[in-house]
């Protein structure tokens, strides 16, 4: 069975209840169930995990990205200052999908730098949560 994890980073636990205008009205947990039931109705199991610790999302990285198909990951505002980070998803075999809710380019200045990016498969910013869906999507009918 194909198996993907999904994992964001700090802050997003606040989903839903804070700055809607930016990021939304669903909660981590309802995006969560959407996804596991999505994996579900194509036969692929969806793993998600949120941390605001920065190691605990590196050792998420490490423990799914050796047997995982894919990894998506949110690393919030990590994604701006962390080289292991960075250096954890290159050491992975797994490929590694970027996912931004809002579009951080177009933000302030130190948001317009990923140090995750150049390391990612691939990704996405600027859709809302939806975002996440659609790279699930996409990995799963590719
Ligand atoms: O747009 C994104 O997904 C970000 O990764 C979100 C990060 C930000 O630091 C990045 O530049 C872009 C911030 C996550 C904060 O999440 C919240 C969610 C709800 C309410 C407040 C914060």
């Amino acid at each position: 069975m194909k198996r993907i994890a999904i994992l964001n980073g700090p802050n997003l636990n606040l989903l839903g209840t804070r700055e809607p205008g930016v990021y939304g009205h669903q909660t981590l947990e309802d995006l969560e169930a959407s996804w596991v039931a999505f994996g579900q109705a194509h036969g692929v199991e969806v793993i998600c995990f949120q941390s605001n610790v920065e190691g605990e999302l590196i050792d998420a990285i490490q423990a799914n990205g050796f047997d995982a198909d894919a990894i998506l990951i949110n690393p919030g505002g990590y994604t701006h200052t962390s080289v292991a980070i960075r250096d954890a998803i290159a050491a992975v075999d797994a490929p590694v999908y970027e996912v931004h809710i809002s579009h951080p380019e177009a933000r302030e200045e130190f948001r317009k730098t990923s140090l995750v990016r150049e390391v990612c498969a691939g990704g996405v910013s600027g859709l809302g949560v939806r975002g996440y869906m659609t790279v699930l999507e996409s990995i799963i009918f590719k």
